[in-house]
C-alpha cells in the first residue's frame, strides 16, 4: 500500500479507507483533489482526477522519486504505475498493458503522455543513437496525430476522435527498439458537419485561415494556439522522419478537402454540372490527376450492367453532392491511415534486429475515446460508447470476475462481491443474428430500399422487450424521446439516446470504386499509396466490402483479445465538473463515474484479496533460503507444509492465506521484506558455495 502521507491528505489508497461505502470513498476523493492529490490507488490501480491546470506533479525530480522504486513506496503516480509496467516486463519479461478509461475529457491523454514521456526518461542510459531515435518518434507521432485525430467537442477542447493502442517494443537491455501504433475509427463525418460549438479537426485550423466544412461561426473560434501548433506539427512530421515531399502532400490533401467542400452541383434538367468549374481544373492540380477524368468522376459512375458490360450514369445533383461528400470523408481517413502507417514504418522493430536481439517484450498504452453524451448521438457515438461497453467488459473480466474465481478454485474463504456486469450490454449491441449491430447490417444488405426507419422497426420488434433498449414507440409516456427516430440504450455509464439518422448511409460507407480508381491514378505518390484498392475495374470489384460497424466490432473484438493475453494496469481517470473548473467538484458527477466504473466493487474485491500469489513450488525456490527448515531442501511432505513453516518463522502467518496450490499474501511489504532477506542472503550463499567447490577440489 501506498507510503502515507499526512492524514490531512486522506487515504493514499481506497484499501485502507474505514469502511468501504460511497460516502467514505467519495469524502476521501474530494479531500484529497481539494489538496491537489489529483492520484489515489486501489492496489495497483490508479485513480485519476482531471486537475483542470498546470501542476507540479511531472517534472524531472519527480521521474527522478518514481524511478526503480515500488508502488507503495512513494506517493500514488501515473509514474509509479508506469514503472511497475516496466519493471514486469523488464524483470519478469512479462508483455503488460496500460489501459487508460474514463469519460470524456477525464484526461485520458494527457495521462497517456505522461506515461510515454515516463517511459522514455527512463530509459536508455547508455545514449545509444537508435534508441534515442526510436524514443524521439514515439514521443513525437503524439503531436501529429492529435492534430489530425483530435477536434474540439462540447465535451473537450481537444477531444481524441479516434482510438489509440500503442505497442512499445523492449529489447533485453530494457530500451525501446521500435514501436506500432494501431487505431481505431476516426470520427470522419466531423469533416463535413459538427454541432455548435464544435469544431472541425485541429488540422484544418492549422493550415488555413478558410472556413472548413460545417459551422459557419468557426473562423471566430480559432484556438491561439493553432498557427503555434502548425510550426509545431510540420517540426514533428520532419522529426519523424517524413520527407519534404510527403510533408508537402500531406497539407495538399488537407488542401484538397477544404475546397472539395466548395464543389457544388447544378440541376440543369437533363444533366448535372459542377457549378464553379474552375475550381475542379485546382482540384485536379492539388490532386495530380486529370482535370477531365477528375469532372467525370464528380459528375458520373460507373456501373457494371452484367456480361461484363459497363456503362457511365449521371448522378443527380442528389447523388453528386452525396458522392462528393462520401469522398472528402475517405480521403480524409485514409490521409490519417496513411499517417499512422507511415510512422509505424519508420519505428517498425526489423526482423534482424528482433533476431538479434532475442526476446522483445512489449508495453502497450491504450488511450481510446471515453463515454460521451451530446445532445444529439448518432452512429459515431454509438460505436465510441460500444467501445467503452468492451473495455469495461473486460475490466470486470480482468479485476473482478477473474480474482474472484480463483479464490473460489484454491479454496480461499471469501465473501463474494456482487457487481454489475454489463455483459448484457455488450450482447445486446453485437451478439450475431440478434445484436443492434446484425440488425441494422441486415438492413443494409437488402438494397436500396430500408430506411433508417425501417431499421428502427425491425429494432422494436426484435429488442422491445431487452432490458437496456427503448423507443419512444415502446415508450409512448417518455416525452423526450422524439417519436419514431430515436432509441435508447441503458449503457453502463447512463443512458443515451440515439438518433437513427443516418445509421444506415455511415455503415455501409459507400465509396463509389470511380473515386478510388482517380486517385490511384494521381501523380501524387502519398496519395496514390493511400488507394491500393482503386487498381481494381467495376467489373473486378465482386465482393461486397464489410459495414462499418461491423469492421468497427471485429477490431474491438481483437483489442480485447490482445489486451487480455497481456499483464494489465489501469489508469480509471474521473472527470471533477463539466465546466473545466480547477476548483470545483462536482460531488453528483464524480459520485455518478465512481458508481459506474465499479471503483467501489474494484476496492472491495482488492481489500478482501491478496496482492501476490505464486505456486507453492516457485515460492520455495526463490525464498527457500530463508528459512532453516527448507533450506537447502526440505524433508515435509508437500511443498504447502514446508512454505508454512517458512511463513511461521518469519511470523508473516496473519498476512496470508493457503490455497490448494498457491500461497497467497496480502500486502506488498511482506513480499519486499523476503526480497530483501533473499538479496541479502544470496552474496553469502554464493561465498559458501565457492568455499565448498574449492574444498572438494
Ligand atoms: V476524450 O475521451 O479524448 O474526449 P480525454 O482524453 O479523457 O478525453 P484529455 O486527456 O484530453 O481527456 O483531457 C482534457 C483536458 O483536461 C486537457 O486538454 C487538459 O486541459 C486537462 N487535463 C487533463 N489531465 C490533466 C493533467 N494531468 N494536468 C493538467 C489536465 N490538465
Ligand atoms: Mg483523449
Amino acid at each position: 500500500m501506498a507510503e502515507q502521507e499526512s492524514l490531512e491528505f486522506g487515504k493514499a489508497d481506497f484499501v485502507l479507507l474505514d469502511q468501504v461505502t460511497m460516502e467514505h470513498f467519495m469524502e476521501n476523493l474530494k479531500q484529497r483533489f481539494e489538496m491537489g492529490r489529483i492520484y489515489t490507488y486501489i492496489g495497483e490501480v490508479v485513480v485519476s482526477v482531471n486537475p483542470y491546470k498546470q501542476t507540479q506533479l511531472y517534472g524531472e525530480d519527480v521521474i527522478e522519486q518514481y524511478r526503480g522504486r515500488e508502488l507503495y513506496e512513494r506517493p500514488p503516480h501515473l509514474y509509479a504505475v508506469a514503472d511497475a509496467a516496466y519493471k514486469a516486463m523488464k524483470r519478469r519479461a512479462k508483455d503488460t498493458c496500460i489501459v487508460i478509461s474514463g469519460e470524456s475529457g477525464a484526461g485520458k491523454t494527457e495521462a497517456s503522455k505522461y506515461i510515454m514521456q515516463y517511459i522514455a526518461a527512463i530509459t536508455n542510459p547508455s545514449q545509444r543513437a537508435e534508441v534515442e531515435r526510436v524514443k524521439n518518434v514515439l514521443l513525437k507521432s503524439n503531436c501529429v496525430l492529435e492534430a489530425f485525430g483530435n477536434a474540439k467537442t462540447n465535451r473537450n477542447d481537444n477531444s481524441s476522435r479516434f482510438g489509440k493502442y500503442m505497442d512499445i517494443n523492449f529489447d533485453f537491455k530494457g530500451d525501446p527498439t521500435g514501436g506500432h501504433i494501431n487505431n481505431y475509427l476516426l470520427e470522419k463525418s466531423r469533416i463535413l458537419k459538427q454541432h455548435p460549438g464544435e469544431r472541425n479537426f485541429h488540422s484544418f485550423y492549422q493550415v488555413s485561415r478558410d472556413r472548413p466544412w460545417g459551422n459557419p461561426g468557426i473562423t471566430a473560434d480559432l484556438l491561439a494556439s493553432d498557427c503555434a501548433n502548425f510550426l509545431a506539427v510540420a517540426d514533428a512530421m520532419k522529426v519523424i522522419g517524413f520527407s519534404p515531399a510527403e510533408i508537402s502532400s500531406v497539407y495538399k490533401i488537407l488542401a484538397t478537402i477544404l475546397h472539395l467542400g466548395n464543389v457544388s452541383f447544378l440541376d440543369q434538367g437533363d444533366a448535372v454540372e459542377v457549378e464553379n468549374e474552375e475550381l475542379v481544373s485546382h482540384l485536379a492540380e492539388l490532386t495530380c490527376t486529370q482535370p477531365e477524368s477528375l469532372l467525370q468522376t464528380l459528375l458520373y459512375r460507373t456501373v457494371a450492367a452484367g456480361g461484363g458490360e459497363v456503362i457511365e450514369k449521371g448522378h443527380s445533383a442528389k447523388e453528386a453532392n452525396y458522392a462528393r461528400d462520401a469522398c472528402a470523408k475517405a480521403i480524409y481517413e485514409r490521409l490519417f491511415c496513411w499517417i499512422v502507417g507511415r510512422i509505424n514504418s519508420i519505428i517498425e522493430v526489423k526482423k534482424y534486429d528482433a533476431k538479434l536481439h532475442g526476446k522483445n517484450t512489449v508495453i502497450a498504452v491504450l488511450d481510446i475515446y471515453g463515454f460521451e453524451i451530446f445532445d444529439t448521438n448518432s452512429f459515431e457515438q454509438f460505436c465510441i460508447n460500444y467501445c467503452n461497453e468492451k473495455l469495461q467488459q473486460l475490466f470486470i473480466e480482468l479485476i473482478l470476475r477473474q480474482e474472484q474465481e480463483e479464490y473460489q478454485r484454491e479454496g480461499i474463504e471469501w465473501q463474494h462481491v456482487e457487481y454489475f456486469n454489463n455483459q448484457i450490454i455488450v450482447d445486446l449491441v453485437e451478439q450475431p443474428h440478434k445484436g443492434i449491430i446484425p440488425i441494422l447490417d441486415e438492413a443494409c444488405l437488402s438494397g436500396g430500399r430500408v430506411t433508417d426507419a425501417l431499421f428502427l422497426e425491425s429494432m422494436n420488434t426484435r429488442l422491445g422487450k431487452h432490458p437496456h433498449y427503448t423507443s419512444r414507440k415502446l415508450c409512448a409516456t417518455d416525452k423526450s424521446m422524439e417519436f419514431g427516430r430515436d432509441f435508447r440504450i441503458k449503457h453502463y455509464a447512463g443512458d443515451v439516446t440515439y438518433s437513427v439518422e443516418g445509421f444506415i448511409d455511415k455503415n455501409k460507407d459507400t465509396l463509389f470504386q470511380d473515386f478510388k480508381r482517380l486517385m490511384y491514378k494521381s501523380t501524387d505518390p502519398v496519395l496514390r499509396d493511400m488507394w491500393p484498392d482503386g487498381e481494381l475495374s467495376i467489373t473486378e470489384v465482386t465482393k461486397r466490402p464489410l459495414t462499418a460497424a461491423t469492421l468497427f466490432k471485429n477490431s474491438m473484438v481483437a483489442l480485447v483479445e490482445n489486451l487480455a493475453c497481456k499483464e494489465p494496469y489501469y489508469v480509471r481517470c474521473i472527470k471533477p465538473n463539466d465546466q473545466k473548473s480547477p476548483l470545483l467538484f462536482d460531488d453528483e458527477r464524480c459520485r455518478h463515474q465512481v458508481a459506474y466504473l465499479g471503483l467501489l466493487e474494484n476496492v472491495r474485491v482488492r481489500r478482501a484479496g491478496f496482492a501476490y500469489r505464486q505456486p507453492y513450488d516457485r515460492f520455495l525456490l526463490r525464498y527457500k533460503m530463508t528459512c532453516e527448515y527448507t533450506w537447502p531442501y526440505h524433508l515435509m511432505d508437500t511443498d504447502q507444509e514446508a512454505t508454512k513453516a517458512l511463513i511461521e518463522q518469519h511470523e508473516f502467518q496473519e498476512d496470508v492465506a493457503y490455497g490448494h496450490t498457491k500461497i497467497f499474501i496480502r500486502t506488498p511489504q511482506t513480499l519486499f521484506r523476503l526480497e530483501q532477506e533473499r538479496a541479502q542472503l544470496i552474496p553469502i550463499i554464493v561465498l559458501l558455495l565457492q568455499k565448498a567447490w574449492r574444498g572438494a577440489l
